[in-house]
Protein backbone atom coordinates (compact mmCIF):
# COMPACT_ATOMS: atom_id res chain seq x y z
CA UNK A 1 0.00 0.00 0.00
CA UNK A 2 1.62 3.24 -1.05
CA UNK A 3 0.73 6.55 1.75
CA UNK A 4 1.30 9.90 0.81
CA UNK A 5 3.53 12.20 2.10
CA UNK A 6 0.53 14.50 3.36
CA UNK A 7 -0.63 11.53 4.93
CA UNK A 8 2.63 10.89 6.88
CA UNK A 9 2.80 14.34 7.69
CA UNK A 10 -0.83 14.13 9.35
CA UNK A 11 -0.25 11.06 11.26
CA UNK A 12 3.10 12.37 12.46
CA UNK A 13 1.24 15.42 13.26
CA UNK A 14 -1.11 13.51 14.78
CA UNK A 15 1.22 11.64 17.26
CA UNK A 16 2.55 14.22 18.26
CA UNK A 17 -0.73 15.71 19.81
CA UNK A 18 -2.04 12.70 20.98
CA UNK A 19 1.67 12.48 22.85
CA UNK A 20 0.95 16.41 24.12
CA UNK A 21 -2.15 15.43 25.07
CA UNK A 22 -1.29 12.24 27.14
CA UNK A 23 1.63 14.43 28.48
CA UNK A 24 -0.45 16.75 30.19
CA UNK A 25 -2.72 14.94 31.38
CA UNK A 26 -0.20 12.74 33.23
CA UNK A 27 1.65 15.43 34.75
CA UNK A 28 4.27 14.55 33.19
CA UNK A 29 4.72 17.78 31.52
CA UNK A 30 3.82 20.34 34.00
CA UNK A 31 2.82 24.00 33.13
CA UNK A 32 4.88 26.38 33.77
CA UNK A 33 4.40 29.87 35.27
CA UNK A 34 7.54 32.13 35.01
CA UNK A 35 6.91 35.62 36.83
CA UNK A 36 9.32 38.10 36.23
CA UNK A 37 9.77 41.07 37.63
CA UNK A 38 11.89 44.20 36.36
CA UNK A 39 14.37 45.92 39.08
CA UNK A 40 13.02 43.94 41.98
CA UNK A 41 15.96 42.97 44.83
CA UNK A 42 16.09 40.78 47.48
CA UNK A 43 15.87 43.43 50.19
CA UNK A 44 12.03 44.38 49.51
CA UNK A 45 11.37 40.64 49.35
CA UNK A 46 10.51 39.16 52.95
CA UNK A 47 11.26 35.38 52.25
CA UNK A 48 14.72 37.20 51.74
CA UNK A 49 14.70 40.49 53.71
CA UNK A 50 11.30 41.40 56.22
CA UNK A 51 12.92 44.59 57.10
CA UNK A 52 11.10 46.90 54.88
CA UNK A 53 8.61 45.45 53.49
CA UNK A 54 5.96 42.21 54.08
CA UNK A 55 5.62 40.31 50.43
CA UNK A 56 2.89 37.71 51.77
CA UNK A 57 2.36 36.54 48.63
CA UNK A 58 5.57 36.04 46.84
CA UNK A 59 6.80 34.34 50.35
CA UNK A 60 4.08 31.80 49.97
CA UNK A 61 6.40 30.35 46.86
CA UNK A 62 9.70 30.19 49.46
CA UNK A 63 7.21 28.49 51.76
CA UNK A 64 5.72 25.86 49.83
CA UNK A 65 8.70 25.68 48.14
CA UNK A 66 12.26 26.57 47.65
CA UNK A 67 14.67 30.10 47.96
CA UNK A 68 17.45 30.19 46.29
CA UNK A 69 19.77 32.49 47.98
CA UNK A 70 22.46 32.43 45.35
CA UNK A 71 20.95 33.49 41.97
CA UNK A 72 23.43 35.99 40.42
CA UNK A 73 23.47 37.03 36.84
CA UNK A 74 25.10 37.37 33.96
CA UNK A 75 24.84 41.58 32.69
CA UNK A 76 23.07 43.67 35.60
CA UNK A 77 20.72 44.97 33.23
CA UNK A 78 17.01 44.80 31.73
CA UNK A 79 16.65 43.94 28.18
CA UNK A 80 20.59 42.09 28.32
CA UNK A 81 19.33 40.38 31.34
CA UNK A 82 15.53 39.21 29.17
CA UNK A 83 17.96 37.93 26.12
CA UNK A 84 19.84 35.65 28.57
CA UNK A 85 16.66 33.67 29.53
CA UNK A 86 15.48 33.52 26.11
CA UNK A 87 18.54 31.96 24.56
CA UNK A 88 20.61 30.91 27.25
CA UNK A 89 24.15 32.19 26.33
CA UNK A 90 25.42 35.06 27.95
CA UNK A 91 25.12 38.36 26.18
CA UNK A 92 28.39 38.16 23.83
CA UNK A 93 26.73 35.35 22.33
CA UNK A 94 23.07 36.23 21.80
CA UNK A 95 23.94 39.91 20.88
CA UNK A 96 22.03 42.06 23.03
CA UNK A 97 24.58 43.53 25.44
CA UNK A 98 23.56 47.03 25.89
CA UNK A 99 20.11 48.42 26.32
CA UNK A 100 20.64 50.08 22.89
CA UNK A 101 20.11 46.71 20.82
CA UNK A 102 17.69 45.29 19.40
CA UNK A 103 17.05 41.27 20.04
CA UNK A 104 17.31 39.26 17.12
CA UNK A 105 14.42 37.00 17.62
CA UNK A 106 15.28 34.22 14.44
CA UNK A 107 17.69 33.23 16.67
CA UNK A 108 17.21 29.31 18.82
CA UNK A 109 14.96 30.84 21.60
CA UNK A 110 13.56 28.48 24.64
CA UNK A 111 9.72 29.67 23.67
CA UNK A 112 10.34 27.60 20.48
CA UNK A 113 12.07 24.80 21.71
CA UNK A 114 9.35 24.47 24.24
CA UNK A 115 6.58 24.49 21.06
CA UNK A 116 8.06 21.93 19.30
CA UNK A 117 7.93 20.17 22.33
CA UNK A 118 4.25 20.30 22.45
CA UNK A 119 4.06 23.22 24.92
CA UNK A 120 1.96 26.95 24.41
CA UNK A 121 3.23 29.56 24.86
CA UNK A 122 2.90 33.09 26.27
CA UNK A 123 3.84 36.11 27.66
CA UNK A 124 2.30 39.12 28.83
CA UNK A 125 3.93 42.56 30.47
CA UNK A 126 7.16 43.37 30.21
CA UNK A 127 8.78 42.58 27.00
CA UNK A 128 11.28 45.04 26.27
CA UNK A 129 13.48 43.68 23.76
CA UNK A 130 12.77 45.97 21.08
CA UNK A 131 11.86 43.77 18.54
CA UNK A 132 8.48 41.70 18.24
CA UNK A 133 8.29 38.54 20.39
CA UNK A 134 8.66 35.49 18.26
CA UNK A 135 8.12 31.86 19.16
CA UNK A 136 5.20 32.81 21.41
CA UNK A 137 1.53 31.42 20.91
CA UNK A 138 0.04 34.76 22.12
CA UNK A 139 1.87 38.06 23.13
CA UNK A 140 0.27 40.98 24.87
CA UNK A 141 3.48 43.19 26.04
CA UNK A 142 4.03 46.47 26.61
CA UNK A 143 5.49 48.88 24.05
CA UNK A 144 9.34 49.29 25.27
CA UNK A 145 9.69 50.21 28.67
CA UNK A 146 5.80 50.97 29.10
CA UNK A 147 4.07 53.58 31.19
CA UNK A 148 2.82 52.95 34.81
CA UNK A 149 -0.84 53.48 34.02
CA UNK A 150 -3.10 52.80 30.96
CA UNK A 151 -0.07 51.47 28.79
CA UNK A 152 -0.79 50.82 25.26
CA UNK A 153 0.40 47.22 24.12
CA UNK A 154 0.88 44.96 21.47
CA UNK A 155 -0.93 41.96 20.94
CA UNK A 156 -0.49 39.03 18.94
CA UNK A 157 0.91 35.58 18.67
CA UNK A 158 2.18 32.54 16.01
CA UNK A 159 -1.34 32.58 14.61
CA UNK A 160 -2.44 36.61 14.69
CA UNK A 161 -1.16 39.52 13.28
CA UNK A 162 -0.23 41.83 15.71
CA UNK A 163 -2.48 45.45 16.69
CA UNK A 164 -1.81 47.35 19.21
CA UNK A 165 -4.08 48.40 22.06
CA UNK A 166 -5.00 50.95 24.51
CA UNK A 167 -5.89 49.91 28.17
CA UNK A 168 -6.64 52.13 31.24
CA UNK A 169 -6.02 51.26 34.55
CA UNK A 170 -2.55 50.10 36.75
CA UNK A 171 -0.23 48.67 34.39
CA UNK A 172 0.63 46.05 37.41
CA UNK A 173 -3.06 45.23 37.39
CA UNK A 174 -3.37 45.53 33.44
CA UNK A 175 -0.81 42.57 33.24
CA UNK A 176 -2.52 40.87 36.55
CA UNK A 177 -5.83 40.91 34.62
CA UNK A 178 -4.54 40.08 31.29
CA UNK A 179 -2.66 36.70 32.93
CA UNK A 180 -5.73 35.21 34.35
CA UNK A 181 -8.00 36.11 31.29
CA UNK A 182 -5.37 34.12 28.98
CA UNK A 183 -5.47 31.00 31.49
CA UNK A 184 -9.22 31.56 31.87
CA UNK A 185 -10.46 31.18 28.38
CA UNK A 186 -7.18 32.37 26.06
CA UNK A 187 -5.12 29.12 26.38
CA UNK A 188 -6.09 25.80 24.69
CA UNK A 189 -7.34 23.59 27.56
CA UNK A 190 -4.98 20.36 25.79
CA UNK A 191 -2.01 21.46 25.87
CA UNK A 192 0.92 21.92 28.88
CA UNK A 193 1.63 25.81 28.79
CA UNK A 194 4.40 27.79 29.47
CA UNK A 195 3.17 30.87 30.48
CA UNK A 196 5.23 34.28 31.52
CA UNK A 197 3.68 36.82 33.19
CA UNK A 198 6.21 39.89 33.40
CA UNK A 199 5.51 43.42 35.10
CA UNK A 200 7.10 46.57 34.73
CA UNK A 201 7.28 47.11 38.67
CA UNK A 202 9.06 47.82 40.48
CA UNK A 203 11.26 50.01 37.66
CA UNK A 204 12.14 53.75 37.82
CA UNK A 205 10.13 56.02 38.41
CA UNK A 206 8.39 54.22 41.22
CA UNK A 207 4.71 55.03 40.49
CA UNK A 208 2.35 53.44 42.93
CA UNK A 209 -1.15 52.44 42.14
CA UNK A 210 -3.61 54.33 43.97
CA UNK A 211 -4.52 51.63 46.94
CA UNK A 212 -0.94 52.24 47.89
CA UNK A 213 -0.50 56.26 47.45
CA UNK A 214 -0.37 56.70 50.93
CA UNK A 215 0.70 53.43 51.95
CA UNK A 216 4.11 53.58 54.53
CA UNK A 217 2.91 57.71 55.24
CA UNK A 218 3.68 56.67 58.96
CA UNK A 219 6.40 54.70 58.87
CA UNK A 220 9.94 55.65 58.71
CA UNK A 221 11.98 52.70 56.54
CA UNK A 222 15.21 51.92 58.13
CA UNK A 223 18.59 53.16 56.53
CA UNK A 224 20.88 51.00 55.01
CA UNK A 225 24.09 51.35 56.95
CA UNK A 226 26.16 52.29 53.49
CA UNK A 227 23.61 55.10 52.72
CA UNK A 228 26.18 57.75 53.25
CA UNK A 229 29.58 55.37 51.38
CA UNK A 230 31.76 58.04 50.39
CA UNK A 231 33.71 54.75 48.24
CA UNK A 232 37.12 55.45 49.22
CA UNK A 233 37.96 51.83 49.88
CA UNK A 234 37.44 51.58 46.10
CA UNK A 235 38.98 51.97 42.63
CA UNK A 236 37.70 55.35 40.76
CA UNK A 237 34.67 53.62 38.71
CA UNK A 238 32.46 54.06 41.97
CA UNK A 239 33.04 57.53 42.61
CA UNK A 240 31.99 58.61 38.95
CA UNK A 241 28.93 56.74 38.77
CA UNK A 242 25.64 58.87 38.01
CA UNK A 243 22.65 56.62 40.94
CA UNK A 244 23.63 58.59 43.77
CA UNK A 245 20.29 59.67 45.67
CA UNK A 246 21.74 62.95 47.30
CA UNK A 247 22.30 63.26 43.21
CA UNK A 248 20.61 62.07 40.83
CA UNK A 249 17.27 61.56 41.13
CA UNK A 250 14.89 63.85 39.64
CA UNK A 251 11.14 65.84 40.06
CA UNK A 252 9.59 63.32 38.65
CA UNK A 253 11.82 60.49 40.88
CA UNK A 254 10.60 62.18 43.73
CA UNK A 255 7.00 63.13 42.99
CA UNK A 256 7.74 66.55 43.18
CA UNK A 257 5.85 67.14 40.06
CA UNK A 258 3.26 64.53 39.18
CA UNK A 259 3.64 62.27 35.66
CA UNK A 260 2.22 64.28 32.93
CA UNK A 261 -0.14 61.61 31.27
CA UNK A 262 -2.61 60.04 33.96
CA UNK A 263 -6.42 60.77 33.36
CA UNK A 264 -8.63 63.42 35.92
CA UNK A 265 -9.19 60.73 38.73
CA UNK A 266 -5.55 59.42 38.40
CA UNK A 267 -4.53 62.73 38.55
CA UNK A 268 -6.56 63.83 41.33
CA UNK A 269 -6.24 61.11 43.63
CA UNK A 270 -2.24 61.74 42.90
CA UNK A 271 -2.47 65.32 43.77
CA UNK A 272 -4.36 64.33 46.77
CA UNK A 273 -1.64 62.12 47.68
CA UNK A 274 1.15 63.83 47.27
CA UNK A 275 0.39 67.71 47.85
CA UNK A 276 0.19 67.62 51.26
CA UNK A 277 3.72 65.58 51.75
CA UNK A 278 4.98 67.84 48.82
CA UNK A 279 4.04 71.16 50.81
CA UNK A 280 5.32 69.95 53.51
CA UNK A 281 8.98 69.41 52.55
CA UNK A 282 9.22 72.42 50.31
CA UNK A 283 8.24 74.69 53.35
CA UNK A 284 10.80 72.66 55.40
CA UNK A 285 13.99 72.29 52.37
CA UNK A 286 15.57 75.63 53.29
CA UNK A 287 16.58 74.74 56.82
CA UNK A 288 17.49 71.20 56.40
CA UNK A 289 20.96 69.96 56.02
CA UNK A 290 22.39 68.33 53.18
CA UNK A 291 22.10 65.12 55.53
CA UNK A 292 18.67 65.79 56.01
CA UNK A 293 18.15 66.23 52.03
CA UNK A 294 19.20 62.90 51.40
CA UNK A 295 17.95 60.99 54.19
CA UNK A 296 14.11 62.71 53.24
CA UNK A 297 15.30 61.80 49.30
CA UNK A 298 16.16 58.06 50.48
CA UNK A 299 12.66 57.32 52.42
CA UNK A 300 10.81 59.15 49.54
CA UNK A 301 12.01 56.85 46.64
CA UNK A 302 12.17 53.78 49.16
CA UNK A 303 8.55 53.89 49.90
CA UNK A 304 7.07 54.38 46.71
CA UNK A 305 9.43 51.41 44.79
CA UNK A 306 7.54 49.63 48.05
CA UNK A 307 4.59 50.66 46.96
CA UNK A 308 4.83 49.68 43.44
CA UNK A 309 6.11 46.19 44.85
CA UNK A 310 3.35 45.90 47.35
CA UNK A 311 0.66 45.55 43.82
CA UNK A 312 2.87 43.41 42.24
CA UNK A 313 2.28 40.91 45.37
CA UNK A 314 -1.42 41.27 45.65
CA UNK A 315 -0.91 40.46 41.60
CA UNK A 316 0.80 37.20 42.56
CA UNK A 317 -1.79 36.78 45.12
CA UNK A 318 -4.12 36.77 42.46
CA UNK A 319 -2.39 34.73 40.31
CA UNK A 320 -1.80 31.75 42.65
CA UNK A 321 -5.21 32.06 44.11
CA UNK A 322 -6.37 31.57 40.65
CA UNK A 323 -3.81 28.54 39.85
CA UNK A 324 -5.84 26.96 43.07
CA UNK A 325 -9.74 27.51 42.20
CA UNK A 326 -8.73 26.41 38.85
CA UNK A 327 -6.98 23.16 40.25
CA UNK A 328 -3.82 24.13 38.38
CA UNK A 329 -1.78 24.58 41.23
CA UNK A 330 -0.77 20.83 41.65
CA UNK A 331 0.71 20.46 38.22
CA UNK A 332 2.05 23.85 37.74
CA UNK A 333 5.73 24.97 38.53
CA UNK A 334 5.65 28.49 39.33
CA UNK A 335 8.67 30.75 39.78
CA UNK A 336 9.67 33.93 40.58
CA UNK A 337 12.16 36.55 39.70
CA UNK A 338 13.60 39.79 38.20
CA UNK A 339 15.87 41.21 35.86
CA UNK A 340 18.61 42.29 37.63
CA UNK A 341 19.41 43.11 41.71
CA UNK A 342 19.05 46.61 43.19
CA UNK A 343 20.02 49.59 45.34
CA UNK A 344 17.63 50.93 47.61
CA UNK A 345 19.80 53.11 49.20
CA UNK A 346 22.88 50.43 49.91
CA UNK A 347 25.92 52.70 48.65
CA UNK A 348 23.55 55.72 48.30
CA UNK A 349 22.62 54.73 45.57
CA UNK A 350 19.52 53.43 43.05
CA UNK A 351 19.76 51.55 39.72
CA UNK A 352 21.43 48.27 39.13
CA UNK A 353 24.74 47.22 36.58
CA UNK A 354 27.40 46.41 38.74
CA UNK A 355 29.07 43.01 39.92
CA UNK A 356 28.68 43.84 43.67
CA UNK A 357 26.24 42.26 45.23
CA UNK A 358 22.89 44.39 45.41
CA UNK A 359 22.57 44.25 42.00
CA UNK A 360 24.60 40.67 40.94
CA UNK A 361 21.54 38.76 43.16
CA UNK A 362 18.34 38.31 42.15
CA UNK A 363 15.13 36.78 44.05
CA UNK A 364 14.77 33.11 42.89
CA UNK A 365 11.68 31.12 44.24
CA UNK A 366 10.15 27.78 42.94
CA UNK A 367 7.04 25.99 43.79
CA UNK A 368 6.54 22.33 42.31
CA UNK A 369 4.61 20.69 44.15
CA UNK A 370 5.40 17.07 44.86
CA UNK A 371 8.59 17.65 43.77
CA UNK A 372 10.28 20.33 45.83
CA UNK A 373 9.99 20.04 49.51
CA UNK A 374 8.25 23.53 51.32
CA UNK A 375 10.86 25.41 52.71
CA UNK A 376 13.56 24.45 50.61
CA UNK A 377 16.76 26.75 50.81
CA UNK A 378 19.28 26.37 47.66
CA UNK A 379 22.49 27.75 48.51
CA UNK A 380 25.01 27.33 45.93
CA UNK A 381 25.72 29.67 42.52
CA UNK A 382 22.78 29.40 40.21
CA UNK A 383 21.91 32.22 37.46
CA UNK A 384 19.43 33.32 34.88
CA UNK A 385 21.39 31.46 32.55
CA UNK A 386 20.05 28.08 33.87
CA UNK A 387 16.61 29.59 33.41
CA UNK A 388 15.89 27.95 29.57
CA UNK A 389 17.57 24.81 30.70
CA UNK A 390 15.58 24.85 33.62
CA UNK A 391 12.22 25.19 31.63
CA UNK A 392 13.60 22.71 29.22
CA UNK A 393 14.21 20.36 31.34
CA UNK A 394 10.72 20.38 33.33
CA UNK A 395 9.12 20.27 29.88
CA UNK A 396 11.04 16.89 29.24
CA UNK A 397 12.64 18.64 26.12
CA UNK A 398 16.46 18.03 25.30
CA UNK A 399 18.66 20.82 26.05
CA UNK A 400 20.79 21.92 23.23
CA UNK A 401 24.60 21.14 23.28
CA UNK A 402 25.30 25.62 23.01
CA UNK A 403 23.19 26.44 26.02
CA UNK A 404 25.53 28.24 28.65
CA UNK A 405 24.26 27.17 31.79
CA UNK A 406 22.82 23.99 33.45
CA UNK A 407 19.28 22.72 34.51
CA UNK A 408 17.93 23.45 38.26
CA UNK A 409 16.21 20.21 38.27
CA UNK A 410 18.25 18.59 40.16
CA UNK A 411 18.13 21.34 42.88
CA UNK A 412 14.72 21.37 42.61
CA UNK A 413 14.82 17.75 42.97
CA UNK A 414 16.93 17.81 46.64
CA UNK A 415 19.95 16.92 44.62
CA UNK A 416 23.73 18.38 44.83
CA UNK A 417 25.52 17.70 41.42
CA UNK A 418 29.18 16.95 41.79
CA UNK A 419 29.92 18.91 38.86
CA UNK A 420 27.85 22.31 39.33
CA UNK A 421 29.97 25.52 38.73
CA UNK A 422 32.29 26.78 41.72
CA UNK A 423 32.57 30.18 40.57
CA UNK A 424 30.80 32.34 38.21
CA UNK A 425 31.87 35.11 35.48
CA UNK A 426 30.09 38.41 35.19
CA UNK A 427 30.38 41.09 32.15
CA UNK A 428 28.88 44.94 32.19
CA UNK A 429 28.93 46.50 28.73
CA UNK A 430 27.38 50.00 28.88
CA UNK A 431 29.51 52.43 29.21
CA UNK A 432 28.98 55.23 27.99
CA UNK A 433 25.71 55.05 29.27
CA UNK A 434 22.76 56.08 31.58
CA UNK A 435 24.22 56.00 35.19
CA UNK A 436 27.88 55.99 34.19
CA UNK A 437 28.98 52.93 35.22
CA UNK A 438 32.26 51.91 33.66
CA UNK A 439 32.45 48.39 31.88
CA UNK A 440 33.75 45.46 33.87
CA UNK A 441 34.16 41.60 34.36
CA UNK A 442 34.69 39.68 37.00
CA UNK A 443 34.21 36.35 38.73
CA UNK A 444 33.04 35.22 42.49
CA UNK A 445 33.19 32.05 44.14
CA UNK A 446 30.81 33.29 46.71
CA UNK A 447 33.67 34.24 49.20
CA UNK A 448 35.88 36.34 47.62
CA UNK A 449 35.29 38.33 44.53
CA UNK A 450 37.75 40.08 41.28
CA UNK A 451 36.18 42.87 38.92
CA UNK A 452 37.96 44.42 36.69
CA UNK A 453 37.25 47.95 35.49
CA UNK A 454 38.86 46.91 31.95
CA UNK A 455 38.39 50.63 30.31
CA UNK A 456 40.27 52.01 33.39
CA UNK A 457 42.35 48.99 33.92
CA UNK A 458 41.48 49.22 37.71
CA UNK A 459 41.12 46.14 40.07
CA UNK A 460 38.90 45.62 42.76
CA UNK A 461 39.05 42.14 45.07
CA UNK A 462 36.75 41.88 47.99
CA UNK A 463 37.07 38.98 50.59
CA UNK A 464 32.99 38.60 51.19
CA UNK A 465 33.15 36.64 54.39
CA UNK A 466 34.62 39.59 55.92
CA UNK A 467 33.64 42.62 53.98
CA UNK A 468 29.74 41.49 52.53
CA UNK A 469 29.20 45.10 51.91
CA UNK A 470 32.22 45.39 49.45
CA UNK A 471 33.23 48.26 51.16
CA UNK A 472 37.03 47.89 51.05
CA UNK A 473 38.98 46.23 48.34
CA UNK A 474 41.93 44.10 49.09
CA UNK A 475 43.26 44.31 45.57
CA UNK A 476 47.13 44.51 45.74
CA UNK A 477 47.32 43.47 49.51
CA UNK A 478 49.92 40.41 49.85
CA UNK A 479 48.08 38.36 52.15
CA UNK A 480 45.40 38.10 49.17
CA UNK A 481 47.94 37.03 47.00
CA UNK A 482 47.47 33.32 46.12
CA UNK A 483 43.59 34.20 46.13
CA UNK A 484 44.00 37.16 43.15
CA UNK A 485 46.15 34.95 41.34
CA UNK A 486 43.37 31.95 41.16
CA UNK A 487 40.42 34.53 40.21
CA UNK A 488 42.37 35.74 37.69
CA UNK A 489 43.07 32.28 36.15
CA UNK A 490 39.22 31.37 36.73
CA UNK A 491 38.52 34.53 34.83
CA UNK A 492 40.55 33.19 31.83
CA UNK A 493 39.24 29.80 31.90
CA UNK A 494 35.63 30.88 32.05
CA UNK A 495 36.01 33.24 29.22
CA UNK A 496 37.62 31.04 27.12
CA UNK A 497 34.13 28.45 28.00
CA UNK A 498 32.30 31.18 27.10
CA UNK A 499 33.56 31.75 24.20
CA UNK A 500 34.44 35.63 25.02
CA UNK A 501 36.43 37.38 22.41
CA UNK A 502 39.95 39.00 23.71
CA UNK A 503 38.43 42.34 22.60
CA UNK A 504 35.40 43.83 23.90
CA UNK A 505 32.39 43.01 21.21
CA UNK A 506 30.65 46.04 22.28
CA UNK A 507 33.36 48.46 21.78
CA UNK A 508 32.41 49.48 18.09
CA UNK A 509 28.86 49.49 19.35
CA UNK A 510 27.12 53.08 19.38
CA UNK A 511 25.31 53.83 23.01
CA UNK A 512 22.64 56.88 23.89
CA UNK A 513 24.57 59.51 26.28
CA UNK A 514 22.38 59.95 29.44
CA UNK A 515 20.16 62.46 29.75
CA UNK A 516 20.71 64.85 32.54
CA UNK A 517 17.52 64.77 34.57
CA UNK A 518 17.12 68.18 36.44
CA UNK A 519 18.09 68.34 40.04
CA UNK A 520 15.24 69.01 42.46
CA UNK A 521 15.42 72.98 43.80
C1 LIG B 1 16.22 53.08 31.73
C2 LIG B 1 17.04 52.22 32.70
C3 LIG B 1 17.22 52.97 34.02
C4 LIG B 1 17.58 54.42 33.84
C5 LIG B 1 16.66 55.10 32.84
C6 LIG B 1 16.99 56.56 32.58
N1 LIG B 1 16.36 51.01 33.04
O1 LIG B 1 14.90 53.14 32.15
O2 LIG B 1 18.25 52.29 34.70
O3 LIG B 1 17.50 55.07 35.07
O4 LIG B 1 16.73 54.38 31.63
O5 LIG B 1 18.32 56.69 32.19
S1 LIG B 1 16.33 49.69 32.12
O6 LIG B 1 15.22 48.86 32.61
O7 LIG B 1 16.11 50.09 30.75
O8 LIG B 1 17.58 48.98 32.28
S2 LIG B 1 18.97 58.14 32.24
O9 LIG B 1 20.13 58.05 31.41
O10 LIG B 1 17.98 59.07 31.70
O11 LIG B 1 19.26 58.44 33.62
Amino acid sequence: MRISRSSVIFLVLLSFFIRGVALAENGAQPNVVFIFADDHCTQALSAYDPSRIATPNLDRLALEGARFDTCYVTNSICGPSRAVIQTGKYSHLNGFMQNGDSFDGSQQTFPKLLRAGGYETAVIGKWHLKTTPQGFDHFDVLIGQGPYYNPPMLTGGIAAQATQEENTGYTTDVISAKTLEWLKSGRDPEKPFMLMTQHKAPHRDWQPGAKYLTWLDDVDLPEPPTLFDDYSGRSSASKNQTMSIAKNLNMRDLKLVPPGYLNKEQLRLWQEAYGPKNEAFLEKRDSMTEEEVVRWKYQRYAKDYLRTVKSMDDAVGELLDYLDEAGLAENTVVIYSSDNGWYLGEHGWFDKRWMYEESLRVPLLVRWPGQVREGTIIEPIVSNVDFAPTFLELAGVSIPDDFQGASLVPFLKGESPADWRESFYYHYFEYPGAHSVARHYGVTDGKHKLIHFYQLDEWELYDLEKDPDEMQSVYGDSGYASIEKRLKEQIAEHRTLLKMPEKDPAYSKKIRSPKNPPEIP
